[in-house]
């Protein structure tokens, strides 16, 4: 590939009266915003530890109270980004969000998409649109963009979920914004009941079809891990015992910009994931993994999450020879495929 010019190549007179102008010549950053045959990837694979970080968490609680955080979470950033910026990778944000008993983190609505997967502790709930969602270990919430939301503890123990949201990607747009209101009112639980079987979704007066963008809201984790108990069993052949997060209305995904799956590591498995154009994160429900992303080699531990850049091969192996590992996966795919930048490299 030829060598182009460089800014120093240009009279220095030239280059200020550019400057003066808000003129920028392409050549010089050419080959820098359009490198050869793979992007340049700021994303690191990076691995947070849930035993390093829960101690920090739990000391923000005593340092932190919860009138003056809103919401108290400790970001996992990604600092091939620069902390500061608050990233996983180009559009995930992922923090560790902590509520005590009693405490209640008030209701607001805003543009980005967010999800949580519940990480540890009983007793709390989330309010998503007038529908009260219980948070137990596993469990997939989703907060879509505009839908009202707050979060309250009833239990007696620290309660933490795994906040992933398209922050980076919203903000970068020009249109990440929050809107505050008061404690909504509770209209509905459980939702989700009525999409618990595959195949069959509610048909009031025959009139198929919810009128609601986003019907399903609480995906209950003993849901998707006996989907998983059940499709390893009956399919044993399968490449990949992986289920994904779904509106069931549609069978699309379930949020516009991330995607959201569960997969199962059969006892001894080791998986190996194409180089795909999408970033993605994984977080360990239950078992031990070891997630090789590049060079980098990271042992999951429950509640361990880590990230993968795009473009990059992951190879996923279950450690246990005897028990099936979990793993619960956030990816840029659905926003990569709307684009149409999606890749899938041999
Ligand atoms: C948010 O609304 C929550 O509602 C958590 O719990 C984390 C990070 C950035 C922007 C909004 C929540 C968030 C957030």
């Amino acid at each position: 590939m030829l060598a182009l010019g460089t800014l120093e190549d240009l009279p220095a007179d030239y280059r200020e009266k550019l400057t003066r102008q808000n003129l920028v010549p392409l050549w010089p950053s050419l080959r820098s915003v359009l490198p050869p045959g793979k992007p340049a990837l700021r994303t690191q694979p990076i691995l947070w530890s849930y035993q390093a970080l829960r101690p920090l968490l739990l000391q923000a609680g005593e340092l932190t109270p919860i009138e003056k955080a809103e919401r108290r979470v400790l970001v996992l950033a990604n600092p091939g980004h620069g902390l500061e910026k608050m990233q996983a990778s180009s559009s995930i944000y992922l923090g560790m969000q902590l509520l005590l008993p009693g405490e209640w983190a008030p209701a607001h609505k805003h543009t980005p998409n967010a999800v949580r997967m519940i990480v540890e502790g009983e007793g709390a709930y989330t309010t998503v649109d007038g529908e009260k969602c219980p948070m137990s270990r596993g469990d997939l919430i989703l907060t879509p963009t505009g839908l009202w939301h707050e979060h309250g503890h009833d239990g007696k123990d620290p309660v933490v979920w795994l906040d992933v949201l398209d922050l980076p990607l919203v903000y970068y747009m020009e249109a990440s914004y929050v809107t505050e209101g008061k404690a909504q009112e509770v209209s509905a639980t459980m939702n989700e009941r009525g999409y618990a079987r595959g195949g069959v979704v509610p048909a009031p007066v025959f009139s198929r079809s919810s009128d609601r963008r986003y019907p399903m809201l609480r995906y209950a984790w003993s849901d998707a891990r006996s989907a998983l108990l059940g499709l390893a069993e009956s399919q044993p052949g399968i490449d990949a015992v992986q289920v994904a997060y779904v509106n069931p209305e549609t069978g699309g995904d379930c949020q516009n910009i991330l995607g959201f799956s569960a997969l199962m590591l059969r006892p001894g498995e080791t998986l190996k994931l194409p180089a795909r154009s999408p970033a993605m994160v994984f977080h360990l429900i239950e078992g031990g993994a070891d997630v090789e992303i590049d060079r980098a080699l990271f042992n999951l531990s429950p509640a361990d999450t880590c990230c993968a850049p795009g473009y990059t091969p992951v190879t996923l192996k279950n450690r246990s020879s005897e028990q099936p590992a979990f793993v619960f996966i956030a990816d840029e795919a659905p926003l990569h495929k709307k684009l149409g930048v999606y890749e899938v490299r041999a």
